[in-house]
């Protein structure tokens, strides 16, 4: 095979935003070279959740996530903080007392301050932005928020307080409330609804975090394009903070593909060329675009949620090489 030079893409995306990828203890290591070339931006994909930094009340454990900074460091790419306050991967203790009892509201208020004011300063440094509250709300229904602890024992203003704690440990750090269907109208419309409201109440919070979680067929290009719309309005700049484009919709149960199809990928490779077309329309207010992870090798949707499914959402196979995917995203730029 010829050898066609492979442009670096975060560097083709110049002028128009950053180029990010989540990697974890391991691809940061396996995927080295790749990163080094094409992102200028990455996100710990679980090593800075709480369950990983605060195993045991008052025992923080930084060393994995550490790691992953450095390597940012080294190589010149910012880092994004991922996420404060969220209600999966917290550890058993955070919500209960010794005693095995619910905590208090006073108590709880307690422990979120201190995690995030430990957390946040720890890397004050060297995390410009964080993912402050992810997956806050409700995504059936007319609940805005959903139900979980942070809600049921704090109360609604539990998302305000976690901006407050963040803004004061750092308040240089851009801060970000992170959700995913977000291009989904009805789940846009509350989460539009949730900002403003923190907007209006002088809330400290700068952006928006569209995760992006995506497949071949959803959300249409329409409802993407409405919801940056929607969301600019509040005068915030938005990211792409997990984008992935899934050759499967959520819970198709087919397991037996054992590698892509052409159909998939020529459907994949027209949504990504699509997609980033829209996505550079939004220059001015998008700053940055992370994928879930960066390369085929590795997926966090391998086997989620459907065991035995392998899956290829990126631009990059399991080889490293590029798809055709990349080719029509670096096009002409
Ligand atoms: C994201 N959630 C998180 O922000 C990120 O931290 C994590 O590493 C991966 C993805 C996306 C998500 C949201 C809801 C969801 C699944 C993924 O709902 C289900 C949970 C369990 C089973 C089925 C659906």
């Amino acid at each position: 095979m010829t050898a066609q030079k492979i442009p670096s893409l975060h560097k083709v995306y110049q002028n128009y935003f950053e180029i990010g990828a989540a990697v974890n203890a391991k691809t940061v290591e396996t995927q080295r070279d790749l990163l080094i070339k094409h992102v200028n931006s990455l996100t710990a994909e679980n090593e800075m959740k709480p369950e990983n930094l605060q195993p045991e009340e008052g025992k923080f454990t930084f060393e994995t996530a550490d790691k992953i900074v450095r390597f940012a460091k080294e190589n010149k790419m910012k880092m994004r903080g991922h996420t404060l306050v969220w209600h999966n991967q917290m550890p058993d203790w955070f919500f209960t007392t010794q005693s095995g009892s619910k905590v208090s509201r006073e108590q709880l208020l307690d422990r979120m301050k201190t995690h995030i004011h430990t957390v946040v300063n720890h890397y004050k440094d060297d995390v410009y932005c964080w993912d402050v509250v992810n997956e806050a709300v409700e995504d059936k229904g007319t609940d805005l928020l959903r139900k979980s602890p942070w809600l049921e024992i704090i109360g609604k203003d539990f998302i305000e307080k976690a901006f407050e704690y963040a803004h004061e440990a750092d308040p240089d750090a851009l801060l970000f409330y992170n959700d995913y269907n977000e291009s989904h109208p009805e789940k846009r419309d509350k989460i539009y609804t949730l900002v403003k409201s923190l907007i209006d109440k002088g809330v400290p919070i700068h952006g928006i975090g569209l995760q992006g979680h995506w497949n071949l067929e959803d959300p249409h290009l329409d409802d993407i394009r409405q919801a940056i719309e929607k969301y600019a309005s509040l005068g915030l700049q938005l990211q792409l903070t997990e984008l992935d484009i899934s050759m499967f919709k959520w819970d198709d149960r087919r397991t037996d593909i054992k590698e892509p199809t052409e159909e998939m990928l020529e459907k994949q490779t027209d949504r990504y060329e699509k997609i980033f077309a829209l996505l550079r329309e939004y220059k001015d207010v998008i700053t940055c675009v992370t994928f879930w992870g960066f390369a085929d090798d590795y997926t966090w949707l391998d086997d989620f949620p459907v065991e035995g499914r392998k899956n290829w959402p990126f631009l990059f196979d399991e080889n490293h090489e590029p798809k055709q995917s990349f080719w029509k995203v670096v096009r002409d730029l």
